[in-house]
């Protein structure tokens, strides 16, 4: 039985020093200091020893549990995780997907018009731009506006307040940038002027008081009413998709004679007239003509040599007749469900 003990020290000093981590120092305690572990094993076998024999035996027994608890409860602080490093929550699971992030972009109007100056500036127009602020001579005088006309009066354009002029405005239609290329370039002039325009009136539905427009102008010699024609369907062929049904109709601009209107197909009811086309069945997307000889001489453009034509529409008109948008409002609100879908 001594011998056994004595076996079993030698075999619990190597063990200990072997310890190299918690997961040993573990393994030692399931191997030596269990109720079925060695030591244990020996203490059963005290029944087997004589009487005379117990006290040595047993003092032996006990000498070495105790050496043995000592190596593993050494082991066990030696290889313990510091209190510092135990998380105070539970592990982060690292195998779970990754919150997805919401990536923003170009807002839909912005895209709008990034694309009708891809459009334009593919058939050769580059882009130009000009003050929000104007006078009255550039956005109304020299675009042949009579004195009386009713989008001169107080009503409908916003005056600024400037000192002991009376004549200044935001401007009403991007026209006044056309007149300020046509007097600093000579022709061949080919540009659109993109940009936002103000008009004091009520807010619907369909017109707010501050809007983006798309305006362009072509002068050279010998430009024709065909040019023009060409030009616009072309653009709206490129916007709307080419099969959109077209409609050219006369109208009236104080600063182009002949004028024209462009009509696509009502997208609603592709024709057959409801409330949205009032009936006509067509929506109008752009104004156009060619440039007013009093236009042409108040630039400095000789209308004897020179001819032009110009256009112009409403970004958030031709945006919403595109994608169906009953509402321009919407297109200011940045609700997420509008903006996700462009
Ligand atoms: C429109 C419709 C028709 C236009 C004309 C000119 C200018 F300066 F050349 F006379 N600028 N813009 C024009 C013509 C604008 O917008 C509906």
């Amino acid at each position: 039985m001594l011998e056994a003990i004595a076996e079993l020290r030698s075999q619990i000093e190597a063990d200990t020093a072997a310890i190299a981590s918690a997961t040993d120092a573990e393994a030692f305690r399931l191997k030596h200091l269990v109720r079925k572990g060695t030591i244990a094993g020996l203490f059963d076998r005290l029944r087997e020893v004589p009487k005379e024999q117990k006290r040595e035996v047993g003092q032996a027994l006990n000498e070495l549990r105790t050496a043995a608890e000592t190596a593993f409860a050494e082991a066990e602080t030696r290889f313990a995780t510091p209190e510092s490093a135990v998380p105070s929550h539970p592990r982060a699971d690292v195998t779970l997907p990754g919150r997805t992030l919401y990536h923003g972009h170009e807002h839909p109007l912005m895209q709008a018009k990034a694309r009708m100056e891809e459009i334009f500036t593919r058939m050769g127009f580059s882009i130009a731009s000009g003050p929000d602020i104007e006078d009255d001579y550039h956005n109304f005088e020299a675009l042949n506006f009579p004195p009386d006309h009713p989008a001169r009066d107080m009503q409908d354009t916003f005056f600024v307040e400037s000192g002991d002029r009376a004549d200044v405005l935001l401007r009403t239609h991007t026209s006044p940038v056309q007149i300020r290329v046509m007097q600093s370039q000579k022709p061949p002039i080919r540009c659109i002027m993109p940009g936002r325009v103000y008009r004091n009136e009520a807010i619907t539905a369909r017109a707010g008081a501050e809007f983006y427009q798309v305006e362009g102008l072509y002068i050279d010699k010998g430009v024709t009413m065909a040019q023009l024609k060409g030009t616009v369907c072309e653009f709206a062929r490129a916007y709307y998709g080419a099969d959109v049904n077209l409609r050219f109709r006369t109208s009236f601009f104080p600063f182009t004679e002949p004028s024209a209107e462009l009509d696509i197909t009502c997208f609603l009811c592709k024709g057959d007239g409801c409330r949205i086309c009032k009936e006509s069945g067509w929506l109008e997307i752009l104004g156009c003509g060619m440039v007013h000889p009093n236009v042409l001489r108040n630039c400095g453009i000789d209308p004897e040599i020179y001819s032009g034509y110009a256009f112009g529409m409403g970004i958030e008109r031709t945006l919403m007749l595109k994608i169906g948008l009953n509402d321009l409002r919407l297109l200011y609100e940045n609700d997420i469900r509008l903006l996700e879908q462009f």
